[in-house]
């Protein structure tokens, strides 16, 4: 047996022997209970990265013990492979994006094969291959036919020069990445999937995810926003309309002062028009046109407003309120207007004060009186009512019920409830997408694209314009068609391809049966092997992608699609990897090989010979030079070492702190196993086994291994099934490898060899899911036929588990004379008799009569003899 591990000959031929043997190729056996475990896939960007290399690892570590543990388990993996980089790099390197993304995937996939990852590769799937869009085609179809898509029209980035739509991380402050001129906001008609039917049940269904990590369903919950509250009507003075606002505090009606409408809600140009407002009103609705209007936008401006010219009559005073327009108020929430209560709502506050409108105070805080022209700040707390008619005096909160009560019965109100959460707009002036399947027609407007003539095909050969727009409404052999419905020639395709975590929300259901040419899946294999059991990703991917998902499930259970609506059952989201960054005064930044260490181990630069400062520990990033290639660690340490890294140096939650010491610490454990096995396999003739229970062993020595062998193997079970602590489970198979250590195998009997086999044989298996080319390798060495993959997992003995003898400790006359074990289950009378029939304390009693014998048993037996 070689003297060392060498990664390099036996990582490629363990790897080829799994690929040969198809072991990792996964079919529907009812006769199994499956098991679904899923990483997230990655965007083909070029590289595996750190970050990815830890993930991949926790997923291969979990699926390979459940395997052992009998289930029939399904590890796929795929190319998350639209998106704008593909875009952006194809323009930098003057190639064109499918080109990039099939080279890159080709390279990735190469980097992950290293990693000895346990795929079923014939289920990879890329989400540019028309085999997977066309039924993301077919999808937007159906939601189109049973109005679950729709059309309107809204806002996007837009780059007057470039003459292009800018997706928001193409702007930056305001202005166009690549030309710098300022953003402007853009309508276009765009399609949008109605996520918000959905709101309740997707809320609801967050506190049934016993699974997920309590932060990500709070994300979530939060991302959603429900308010509950009430819509009120207002009267508009002179005229019949009404105008609805949604507040979540009706207590405060007798308060508001003014009212504040959406630049964008459709009365505000009516209640102007013919006023001497029209005019001002008309350019600011101009001016917040070019601002970007989401909650977050809406904080980057000064918050302003012009009077519409209108008045409404607040329906609890009756008295007559000036109606503004403020660039503050979203048209997509609530009602889209206001109620403005300056006391109580600090914004509503800063207006009033800048536009010199009334502040009323209608809550105030007991015993200290509130001023309207003197507060400096809104009251936002709990208080009793004030200037509020025939409710003053009462606790806000019982005014809260009354008021509502009251302004119901008079039909000015109702309870209502708002969400955050908006409509899923999912059309993007993209070229690198799935295309939207519909044709516009100058006589019957938007058709739906006729399910025969899916997939809408994204021509691959197109050239990407210099300025970056998309080239497919310029690309006449892709959107010139002839309308289906009246076969009009002068049709025209949508030229908008669709957003990318289209193709995310459901590329796991499409791994049940990847090369299904009849649907998006074949419902059997989705009913076997969905939901997903175990998800594992980012927690940059905790809104999003999970909300999508888990919205697309809802989709399709209510198409009759599948049976569950979520989707993945448990999910981890794994911490980042860390290192630390190395600064040089004159130089910044350096790579690690930029800063050499000097004889008293500080460190300098290689540039300048300044001390290099060694600084925080943070997230890889390029510019900070301090990203690690694991490339590097797979040609130096191979793949084992570098799993073994990633899963001993954190649990899977936590922040990776990356450090050259942990990897070579884990090459030397390793190794340390493998010249432990390399003696065992030497010294050991005719290598068996022992089994049986520890009672059966006679030696103290070979129990107390044996023992530790069963806690360790019950221990690292657990680990990896329970909590995923596999840097907790390594550490009980390195102490079990210490003591394998302390037995000197030269002088070792029959009985400890044979105690000795059965734990190199247990952490051979052990760690087979962890460093699983080093394991198979040792296996075989030790003359087993197959896999250690088709190995059951390692059982434990329950009676082997806790040592069934108990030290007695012997003292004469109070001082301690000798020591011997016992059963556990040795009576009182037993231990005096061996006690006083011990050659040692024979030796102290000589013939001095015995006066008394106390023995006291706790953990320990103690017998002290009175003579
Ligand atoms: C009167 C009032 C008095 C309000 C007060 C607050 C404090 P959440 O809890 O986030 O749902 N609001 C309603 N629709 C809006 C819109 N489209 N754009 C901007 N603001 C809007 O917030 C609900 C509160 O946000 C509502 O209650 C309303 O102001 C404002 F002392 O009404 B409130
Ligand atoms: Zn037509």
């Amino acid at each position: 047996m070689e003297e060392r591990y060498n990664p390099d000959a036996v990582e490629s031929k363990w790897q080829g022997y799994w690929n040969e043997k198809g072991l990792f190729k996964v079919f529907e056996d009812p006769s199994k209970e499956k098991y679904y475990l899923l990483e997230m896939f990655p965007y083909p960007s070029g590289k595996i990265h750190i970050g990815h290399v830890r993930n991949y690892t926790i997923g291969d570590v979990v699926v390979r013990y459940k395997r052992m543990k009998g289930f029939n388990v399904i590890h796929p993996m795929g190319w998350d492979a639209f998106g704008m980089p593909a875009e952006n790099a194809a323009i930098d390197n003057n190639t064109h994006p499918a080109a990039w993304t099939y080279e890159n995937i080709k390279a990735m996939g190469a980097q992950l094969k290293k990693m000895g990852f346990s795929y079923d590769w014939d289920r990879e799937i890329a989400t540019c291959r028309p085999e997977y869009y066309r039924w993301e085609q077919w999808l937007f179809l159906k939601m189109l036919e049973k109005g679950m898509a729709y059309r309107k029209e809204s806002f996007v980035n837009w780059c007057e020069k470039c003459q292009t739509v800018l997706a928001n991380e193409q702007v930056e402050q305001d202005r166009c990445w690549r030309c710098g001129k300022v953003v402007q906001q853009k309508k276009l008609w765009q399609w949008f999937f109605r996520i918000t039917d959905y709101a309740e049940d997707l809320l609801v269904h967050c506190d049934k995810l016993p699974g997920w990590p309590n932060k990500v369903t709070v994300m979530q919950k939060n991302w959603i926003g429900k308010s509950v509250g009430s819509e009120l009507k207002f009267k508009i003075d002179g005229r019949d309309e009404e105008i609805e606002v949604f507040t979540t505090r009706p207590d405060t009606v007798f308060g508001a002062t003014f009212m504040c409408l959406a630049p964008e809600h459709p009365l505000v140009e009516s209640l102007s028009r013919g006023t001497d407002q029209e005019a001002e009103v008309t350019a600011f609705i101009e001016k917040v046109a070019s601002q970007e209007r989401s909650a977050e936008g809406i904080e980057k401006y000064e918050k302003e407003g012009v009077f519409t010219g209108a008045h409404c009559i607040n329906p609890a005073t009756g008295k007559k309120i000036p109606v503004y327009t403020a660039n503050f108020v979203l048209m997509e929430y609530g009602t889209g207007a206001i109620m403005s209560v300056p006391a109580g709502d600090q914004r509503d506050f800063d207006f009033a004060r800048k536009y010199k409108l009334e502040i009323i105070p209608v809550v105030q805080p007991e015993g200290e009186p509130l001023d309207g022209a003197t507060m400096e700040e809104a009251y936002a707390g709990e208080g009793v009512l004030v200037n509020s008619g025939e409710f003053n005096g009462l606790d806000n909160k019982e005014g809260m019920e009354t008021i509502i009560q009251w302004l119901e019965e008079k039909g000015r109100g109702k309870k209502a409830i708002s969400y955050r959460l908006r409509d899923w707009g999912i059309s993007r002036q993209r070229y690198w997408g799935a295309p939207i399947p519909v044709i516009h027609c100058n006589s019957c407007g938007v058709v739906p694209v006729p399910e025969e003539d899916l997939p809408i095909l994204l021509p691959e050969d197109a050239n990407l314009l210099e300025k970056g727009g998309s080239p497919l409404p310029t690309l006449d052999y892709f959107a010139k068609t002839t309308c289906p419905r009246c076969g009009r020639e002068d049709a025209r395709r949508d030229t908008d391809t669709m957003d990318t975590f289209v193709e995310s929300s459901w590329y796991y259901l499409r791994y049940c049966s990847p090369r299904y040419d009849q649907g998006m899946f074949d419902p059997d294999a989705v009913g076997y092997w969905g939901p997903v059991d175990q998800y594992i990703g980012g927690v940059e991917h905790a809104v999003l992608h999970l909300l999508y998902s888990r919205y697309f499930m809802r989709v399709l259970k209510d198409l009759g699609m599948i049976e569950f609506k979520e989707p993945f059952t448990r999910l981890l989201t794994q911490g980042m990897v860390c290192k630390e960054t190395m600064t040089c005064p004159e130089h910044g930044y350096l790579f690690p090989e930029q800063a050499e260490k000097e004889s008293d181990g500080s460190l300098s630069c290689t540039l300048c010979g300044k001390d290099v400062e060694v600084g925080r520990v943070i997230k890889m990033s390029k510019s900070k030079k301090n990203v690690v290639d694991p490339n590097e660690l797979l040609e130096k340490y191979g793949a084992d070492v570098t799993r073994l890294f990633c899963l001993f140096a954190a649990p899977p939650e936590r922040d990776l702190e990356w450090s050259e010491d942990g990897v070579e610490g884990a090459n030397r454990f390793v190794n340390r196993v493998w010249r432990l096995a390399r003696t065992c396999l030497d010294k050991i003739e005719k290598p068996s086994s022992y089994t049986g229970p520890a009672s059966g062993l006679k030696s103290s020595h070979a129990k107390d291994l044996y023992i530790k062998a069963n806690q360790t193997i019950q221990k690292v079970g657990e680990d990896i099934d329970k909590s995923f602590h596999f840097n907790t489970a390594i550490s009980a198979v390195m102490e079990l490898v210490n003591a394998m250590y302390n037995v000197d195998i030269d002088k070792a009997d029959p009985e400890m060899k044979s105690v000795l086999y059965f734990c190199l044989e247990n952490t051979v298996l052990l760690l087979s899911p962890i460093i699983p080319h080093f394991s198979e390798e040792l296996f075989e060495k030790m003359g087993k036929k197959g896999s250690v993959l088709e190995q059951p997992w390692p059982d434990f003995r329950k009676d082997s588990l806790e040592s069934d003898e108990v030290l007695v400790v012997v003292q004469v006359n109070g001082k301690l004379r000798s020591k011997f074990s016992v059963g556990a289950d040795a009576g009182e009378d037993l231990v005096r008799e061996k006690a006083l029939s011990d050659e040692k304390i024979k030796k102290h009693i000589q013939d001095q009569p015995v006066k008394k014998i106390i023995v006291i048993r706790k953990k320990q037996t103690l017998v002290n003899i009175v003579v």
